[in-house]
């Protein structure tokens, strides 16, 4: 890496700034002119207004006639019309929130997995109908255009869904936030079948164009990596470190606007983007090598490349620590100088703001803040980190031990040398407190060191997380518990008050209003529009349970979201669903905790036990099971899992003997396009991970919304929707926590299990027969020996208790009427897994902010 032309790491003055540009723009006097602050002029409320602006959209913006346009041109214009509706609105929130000066929540997440924005954004306008009307007079469909949006799929999972219906209840709730994140070029991997074997495609979800964005080059700011320390004395004889860094990149940020549901608020979500730094080509243009040049900018925008597409397990890969870095660094920068007044007193920093630690992969962000304040910004160490332990809170969101980041100190040392010498800082002031908290207890001292000496020197980053957080929280009541109890035992034990739970959410606005019209309208017909920003409401239809007009139109909606997603499965896989199928539904990704292997042997011994006439086919209840699941490409287990469900599904699809009354569906790709389809057709939410194993879980909230069963475990939220939908509706299996524990405890041997149950014995020998690999009979070895020999996640001891309750549901099922009762108590009682709720439970018990209202 070549050197850099630095000012000794000091931030670079003004004028050669990145942000230079950016504060010189704008008036310098107060603007005299009318229109130069009143807010842009939105487009006329009217079909017409519509249809006039949007043909002006894509006249101007896309160039092209209507007569001539192609559908993208058409779906570009139609993004433009309405963020021109949501611009004066957004401009404004932001004015508003900078005059009030109150404290707003910087949300930090490496991933905001969104979903398509069009839909959102319509209904957020409540611009649908008029979008509809005035498309058609142009002969134009507002679904076609719709479907023409591919989704930003910035996150892998659970983790970065529940960002993006954070942000989307903040913004409903009028309170100021902006989400901080990572704008990656390759989003999550598009998933594609070969042979049944998952095949990773990469996802270029900007290649048609992104109207969702709106880039700032001139506010970039400078991210400087690698180099050295060192001391000095400054002009007050006070001795100070200063960094001097050996490579930098530029972050230009992109922002998203992130409308509230028909309130007028729109607030922002920053992304990032990596770039070279002029200087970065210029030393090695300069020196004659342009190949070297490009491979220099090449190097530096690899940062923000590609999503990591790990779930549950952190890589230590350098390219994924100087990703955290980069985006908490620029974050961190843009919140201190652009959005704080010019001469506000940074040791206030925690009245204007709290930054939230989505997991711990922004956590670098404590020694970053550090590092400004006492580098830049000269302050002491005690009145750094005064500020500093004011302004971060903490959100775990796993409970496997392996999930938890560590770095090791050489890779950190490397990459950010201010900020390894920071964090020994801090880790030094932290084992002081214990020590005086436990005199004499060095193993207490040394268990609970920021820095691991085993297997290699490392950063426990939920430990430093821990530290620096004003709170620390789980994502569901069990979750917590655990997490006090069983991962960070010591520390709860000696700050018991900073450890809270707050349970997820999920938004109603897009996971029922957008993606279950139907069941919004039956609702608004029954007890108004006040559910959608007020989601407990819902129990104000339990009553209606009872009431057979009310159950049939519900029943009625359940059958057209299926008839919808037979036509998409159609339409997208070539995938033909059954008529008049229980649908049951697991969609996730794909781990070992969770449990895949489980559904999949309910599957083989249903057809086993057809196939060798213990069930009649008549004895089956109709059923098709909808997988939708990604592997880590490099999570070999679980690919090998994905393959085997697809062979199962080819054979069992196949054979006559089931006369159609088994079918497992498995399309490719599951994402949250296909979820909002997916999940309101849902019959029945497959839960089943091993109890004490996943922290929440979101799609069982979005599946017992819209108005599915569950059959799960005591495990993360299914818990509390139980409590509240009551154990008559929902079907509970397998072991408790404790038993588990109790279980592994004991040595947990599942052989015993295959051996001791016909049931399992068969279907687990029929895989190993051959029958479903074309008389290959190893084909699947790494997936049967895994559960034989190891199943760490104990699918073989739920096993009988998994069938037995799949009985109970098909019981229930075959009383229609029973079902569909159930189905609606679990929608009007599970409200409280509002994402508004959560962002409620956060405000007051952990961010302290108020909404602007
Ligand atoms: C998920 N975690 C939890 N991690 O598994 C789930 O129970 C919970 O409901 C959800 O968070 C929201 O709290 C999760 O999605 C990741 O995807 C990480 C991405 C980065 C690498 C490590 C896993």
């Amino acid at each position: 890496m070549p050197e850099l032309d630095q000012k000794n790491g000091q931030p670079l003055n003004a004028d050669e700034s990145p942000n230079a540009d950016r504060r010189a723009l704008g008036p310098t006097q107060p603007p005299t002119h009318p229109l130069a602050t009143a807010p842009v002029g939105a487009p006329p409320f009217s079909v017409d207004g519509f249809v006039k602006e949007f043909i002006h959209e894509l006249n101007t913006n896309q160039g092209v006639a209507l007569s001539r346009s192609s559908v993208n041109d058409q779906y570009l214009a139609l993004a433009s019309t309405v963020k021109n509706y949501l611009m004066a609105r957004w401009l404004e929130t932001g004015r508003k929130t900078r005059d009030a000066k109150v404290k707003a929540v910087g949300y930090l997440s490496a991933e905001y997995l969104l979903g398509r924005q069009l839909g959102n954004a319509l209904l957020a306008t409540d611009l649908n109908d008029i979008a509809k009307k005035g498309l058609e007079l142009c002969g134009l469909d507002l679904v076609t255009l719709r479907n023409q949006e591919v989704e930003p799929g910035l996150g892998n999972g659970g983790l970065g869904r529940l960002a993006a219906c954070f942000i989307d209840s903040l913004a409903t709730m009028d309170v100021p936030c902006i989400g901080y994140g990572i704008r990656y070029e390759y989003g999550i991997f598009r998933q594609t079948f070969v042979d049944g074997r998952q095949v990773e495609q990469p996802d270029t979800w900007l290649a048609l164009g992104s109207p969702w964005e709106f880039p700032h080059p001139e506010a970039s700011v400078q991210v400087n990596f690698g180099g050295r320390t060192e001391t000095y004395t400054d002009a007050d004889g006070t001795e100070r470190t200063r960094w001097v860094p050996e490579w930098n990149v530029l972050g230009v940020p992109y922002n998203y606007m992130v409308p509230g549901y028909l309130n007028g608020r729109v607030n922002t979500l920053r992304l990032w983007s990596a770039q070279a730094t002029k200087a970065f080509d210029l030393a090695i243009f300069n020196a004659g090598d342009y190949a070297q040049a490009v491979r220099a900018q090449t190097f530096a925008e690899n940062i923000s490349k590609v999503l990591y597409p790990e779930d549950s397990t952190p890589q230590g890969k350098e390219l994924r620590l100087q990703q955290q870095y980069f985006f908490v660094a620029c974050s961190l920068r843009d919140f201190i100088e652009n959005e704080l007044e010019d001469d506000f007193d940074l040791h206030d920093l925690d009245q204007r703001i709290i930054f939230q630690l989505n997991d711990t992969h922004p956590v670098i962000a404590v020694p970053e803040l550090m590092r400004i304040l006492m580098d830049e910004k000269g302050f002491s160490w005690d009145e750094a980190w005064e500020v500093t332990s004011k302004c971060f809170a903490y959100t775990c969101h796993t409970l496997l031990p392996e999930a938890l980041e560590v770095w090791s100190t050489d890779l950190l040392g490397r990459l950010l040398p201010r900020h390894l010498e920071i964090i020994y800082a801090i880790n030094e002031q932290f084992l002081a407190e214990v020590r005086e908290a436990y005199p004499g207890d060095e193993l207490r001292a040394r268990r609970m060191s920021i820095i691991a000496e085993f297997p290699e020197r490392g950063v426990r980053m939920a430990y430093l997380s821990t530290y620096a957080a004003t709170k620390v929280n789980g994502v569901a009541a069990l979750h917590s518990q655990l997490l006090r109890d069983k991962v960070l035992p010591d520390f709860s034990e000696l700050w018991p008050d900073k450890f809270t739970n707050v349970t997820n959410g999920v938004t109603p606005r897009r996971f029922v209003k957008m993606a279950n019209p139907k069941l919004s309208e039956l609702i608004n017909d029954t007890i108004g529009a006040g559910w959608v920003t007020d989601l407990e409401r819902l129990k104000e239809l339990e009553p209606f349970a009872e009431d057979p007009e009310f159950r049939e139109r519900f029943a009625e909606a359940k059958a057209w979201n299926k008839r919808r997603l037979t036509q998409v499965l159609r339409n997208r896989d070539g995938i033909d669903l059954p008529d008049g199928h229980l649908l049951d539904v697991m969609v996730k990704r794909l781990h070992e905790y969770k449990r895949q292997s489980l559904k999949l042997l309910h599957i083989v011994s249903l057809y086993e036990q057809v196939l060798s006439g213990k069930l009649t086919v008549d004895q089956v209840t109709p059923r098709t099971v909808v997988f939708g699941a990604k592997a880590a490409p490099g999570y070999k287990m679980a690919k090998d899992t994905i393959h085997l469900i697809n062979k199962v599904a080819e054979v069992v699809n196949a054979d006559p003997k089931l006369e159609g009354r088994l079918k497992v569906a498995f399309p490719a790709n599951y994402n949250v396009t296909l979820a909002e389809k997916l999940i309101p057709a849902a019959d029945l939410s497959e839960q089943i991970s091993l109890a004490g194993m996943e922290a929440s879980g979101t799609g069982n909230m979005k599946c017992a919304l819209n108005g599915a069963l569950t059959i799960g475990t005591d495990d993360g939220a299914n818990v509390e929707i139980r409590e509240l939908v009551g154990d008559k509706h929902f079907f509970l299996f397998g072991m408790s926590e404790p038993e588990v524990a109790d279980l592994g405890a004991k040595g947990y041997s599942p052989g015993a299990y295959y051996e001791g149950n016909a049931q399992l014995k068969a279907a687990i020998d029929l895989i190993l027969s051959g029958h479903f690999s074309g008389g290959d009979q190893h084909l699947f070895d790494s997936v049967v020996y895994n559960l034989l020999h190891s199943d760490r996640f104990m699918a073989l001891a739920d096993f009988q208790s998994y069938v037995d309750a799949q009985a109970r549901v098909e019981e229930r099922y075959a009383d229609r009427d029973a079902w569909t009762r159930s189905a609606i108590l679990n929608v009007a009682r599970t409200g409280f897994f509002s994402s508004d709720r959560s962002m409620r439970d956060y405000i007051q018990r952990i961010w302290h902010t108020q909404p602007m209202l």
